[in-house]
């Protein structure tokens, strides 16, 4: 692929501010014992909130090259929402991303698209990227609609954003019947539906924003499915979920990404 890739840890609800300390340290020293050129592919990891804190001041100390993000946020940016966390506060701890409309968080929260519309743009205009998760269920995978259904949930959402917003978005292709389920894309569907999605932002906005966006693929990745599914020209990263709680098997996909 003509982009750098990403890979990028989603810890969904696991570590606390230790272990997430501990993990980070780790997967620094992984990378750099096997000389991982962080130019060449990014590493980012996506803890809870309450670890965000621990991980910026280790990565200020230690001057590491891993960035971090966070796994959902406000639409608004302050104010009386007992719980929620804005994209300024997400922004001053050194956030480069913003995982959005996983479907973790679409399944066990009432969330729409105007409000993934509202998530997109909150994380945007402070200075991150959003990394916005798609992906059909089951249902559409046996009615055959699985591509429509993929780029309509990313055109829905970023439609009407301008084309210098849209570049920076990422892409998350997610699956819904391959989260933790072991059960993963085949590459060539993986690259299907990235290469649809890619088509529909060209036409939306340009083939300038089109190459400019990075779409991911997630659902059960490990080292032993990676190297194949990151050899289809339209997939530059993954989103990794099980695979990324253990330091030297998410050390291993960085490398092989
Ligand atoms: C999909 C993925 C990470 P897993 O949710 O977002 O998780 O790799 O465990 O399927």
């Amino acid at each position: 692929s003509v982009r750098t890739p990403l890979v990028v840890g989603n810890w969904k609800m696991n570590f606390d501010h230790l272990e997430a300390t501990y993990f980070v340290q780790k997967l620094a020293w992984l990378l750099r014992d096997a000389h991982f050129d962080y130019k060449r592919c990014e590493v980012a990891l996506m803890p809870s909130f309450t670890s965000l804190r621990s991980v910026q001041v280790l990565v200020d100390a230690d001057r590491l090259n891993i960035k971090y993000g966070a796994q959902n946020v406000s639409v608004t940016n302050q104010g009386a929402f007992t719980g929620d966390v804005s994209a300024d506060m997400l922004a001053r701890l050194g956030c480069s991303y913003v995982l959005i409309g996983h479907s973790e968080r679409r399944k066990y929260h009432p969330v729409d698209d105007a409000n993934i519309v509202d998530q997109v743009r909150a994380v945007l205009t402070a200075g991150m990227r959003p990394i916005l998760c798609v992906g059909e269920g089951l249902e559409e995978r046996r009615e055959g609609i699985e591509l429509e259904y993929a780029v309509s949930q990313v055109h829905d959402v970023t439609r009407d954003l301008s084309d210098d917003q849209a570049s920076q978005l990422i892409v998350a292709y997610e699956p819904v019947w391959a989260i933790g389920t072991g059960m993963v894309a085949t590459p060539s569907s993986a690259q299907d539906a990235a290469k649809a999605i890619r088509e529909d932002l060209a036409q939306t906005f340009n083939n300038h924003v089109a190459q400019a966006v990075r779409i991911l693929y997630g659902g059960s990745v490990s080292s032993k499915n990676a190297v194949e599914t990151l050899d289809q020209n339209d997939v530059d990263g993954f989103l990794v979920g099980g695979a990324a709680l253990d330091a030297d098997e998410f050390s291993l996909i960085c490398r092989l990404a």
